[in-house]
């Protein structure tokens, strides 16, 4: 069986475009003790079974509210084949921060560029090969509302997770800061040659793990607890490096650094034409 899960922001048509592809086998359930809606479908594709998962909508991956613990939890721990981040193409800025989140964890990717007929109504242009290499991932541009882009993004979620067959985590590089990727190149090293981490590392992507660490995070550190891992030293140091340098708190600092990330790659990607900016001023 295929497991593919749909994960944005709220309202980028994620249900629509599940909608599109599973047709009638689409069955509405709740999520496991909670009352957050679970939608499912489960058919037959060229002789495969695909299973279709829409993750709840999400800003962020926290594991502080339901719908991001959820989204998270079923990402880490449910190892879909792919993951097809849905976004509404005609609000970039907004919606791939997310991406860059989602990106973190490390599994096979996809990206939905949906809105697409909305998108060309006001006449934006996106330099689609330049985007996907910028971004790490292949990207579809789908429109829910007129059944564009279906067939396609089903097709290549399946060679995405053909082509990640058998193995937990993509190689995808995470674009950062370049002085934050040499403190985390030092904690990837030691993380490598720490038999603790074994386990941790099944589990976890290598750049979540990192930037957990070097956050802080409360709840990651306790799970790493749970591993018999306690405070590291050369993560301390690290830390200590990134907020004497940048002045703010590591978590702060990693936001900043997918902000930008976001905002490099639209600079060279996409153009919002000078007519569509006169119509809204
Ligand atoms: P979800 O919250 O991500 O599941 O979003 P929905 O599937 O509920 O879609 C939100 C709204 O956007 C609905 O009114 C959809 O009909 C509409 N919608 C979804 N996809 C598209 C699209 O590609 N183009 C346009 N114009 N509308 C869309
Ligand atoms: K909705």
């Amino acid at each position: 069986m295929i497991k593919i899960a749909f994960a944005g922001n709220p309202n980028v048509g994620k249900s629509a475009l599940i909608n599109e592809i599973a047709g009638s086998s689409l069955k509405v359930g709740n999520w496991p003790g909670v009352t957050v809606e679970k939608k499912e479908a489960q058919f037959e594709h060229k002789g495969q079974t695909i299973k279709l998962v829409d993750l709840p909508g999400v800003y962020s991956l926290s594991p502080y509210t339901l719908e991001e613990k959820i989204t998270r939890d079923y990402i880490i721990n449910e190892n879909p084949d792919v993951v097809i981040n849905v976004v509404d193409s005609t609000n970039l800025d907004r919606n791939l921060y997310l991406t860059m989140l989602l990106k973190e964890l490390g599994k096979p990717m996809l990206m939905a560029l949906n809105f697409v007929d909305e998108f060309e109504k006001l006449n934006y242009k996106l330099e689609l090969k330049h985007f996907e290499e910028h971004m790490g991932m292949q990207a579809v541009p789908t429109s829910a509302l007129k059944n564009r882009g279906i067939k396609e993004l089903l097709e290549k979620a399946l060679l995405v997770a053909e082509e990640h067959k058998g193995q937990v985590h993509s190689k995808y590089e995470l674009r950062v800061d370049k002085f934050l990727e040499s403190e985390m190149k030092k904690v990837k090293e030691f993380i490598k040659n720490s038999d603790e981490f074994i386990p941790v590392m099944k589990k976890y992507s290598m750049d979540f793990i990192t930037i957990k660490l070097l956050e802080a995070d409360k709840h990651f550190l306790g799970k790493l607890k749970g591993y018999g891992i306690n405070k590291i030293d050369l993560v301390e140091e690290s830390i200590a490096r990134i907020e004497d340098k940048f002045d703010e708190d590591v978590e702060t600092v990693f936001a900043e650094s997918r902000y930008g990330a976001v905002k490099g790659i639209l600079l060279h990607t996409l153009k919002t034409s000078m007519k569509s900016r006169l119509d809204f001023t």
